[in-house]
């Protein structure tokens, strides 16, 4: 087998994380790795169906995923994970579940004017009209990442550039 490891997208709603993760899966997938993908989003309808966004709901959302995360690189499977994660207390938590070769947190860098723009789910249109609380980057705060291996700006970049980049930090790095 390949050598696993954990792919952790962090970034507002909207900024692209679960696009680009996908592409990334797609191209990893054509190169003949195992991979799977933990999004936060559809994890939030399953095995943590039971948090809401309150600050320590979060953090117990992250930590769970983070776990899963684990398991999955043990089995020896590279882990996609996309979630906000806006807290950097709890991201260096999750950090320190893997040795420094199998952890890679990758910044989705998007302005909230951009995000807000894009509203691919029309989530930030709900938050404008009072239908959604405690959301990130407008009611609760996105804590800017400072240590990760790899930011990317989807803002400047398309998706294909940004794909790429990790691409190329993966190859540079020997990870594959
Ligand atoms: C942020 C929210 C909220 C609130 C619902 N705040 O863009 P999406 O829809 O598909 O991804 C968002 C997802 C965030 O879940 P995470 O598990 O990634 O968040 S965290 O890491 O902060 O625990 C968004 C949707 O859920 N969503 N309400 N209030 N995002």
């Amino acid at each position: 087998g390949h050598k696993s490891f954990v792919l952790w997208f962090t970034g507002l709603s909207g900024s692209g994380k679960s696009t680009i993760a996908s592409e990334l899966e797609h191209f990893l997938y054509k190169r003949g790795l195992s991979t799977y993908m933990l999004d936060g989003d559809n994890i939030r309808h399953g095995l943590n169906e039971d948090l809401s966004f309150s600050d320590a709901d979060r953090k117990e959302n992250i930590r769970r995923i983070g776990e899963v995360a684990k398991l999955f690189v043990d089995s020896g499977i590279i882990v996609i994970v996309a979630a906000i994660s806006p807290m950097e207390q709890i991201r260096q938590e999750v950090r320190k579940k893997f040795s420094s070769n199998e952890y890679i947190e990758i910044y989705v860098n998007c302005s909230i004017t951009e995000c807000e723009k894009r509203d691919p789910k029309g989530l930030y249109k709900k938050v404008r009209n009072g239908l959604i609380q405690n959301f990130t980057g407008i009611a609760t705060p996105y804590e800017i990442p400072d240590s990760s291996e790899i930011v990317i700006d989807t803002e400047k970049n398309n998706i294909d550039e940004c794909t790429n980049h990790i691409i190329q930090y993966l190859m540079q790095q020997h990870f594959i």
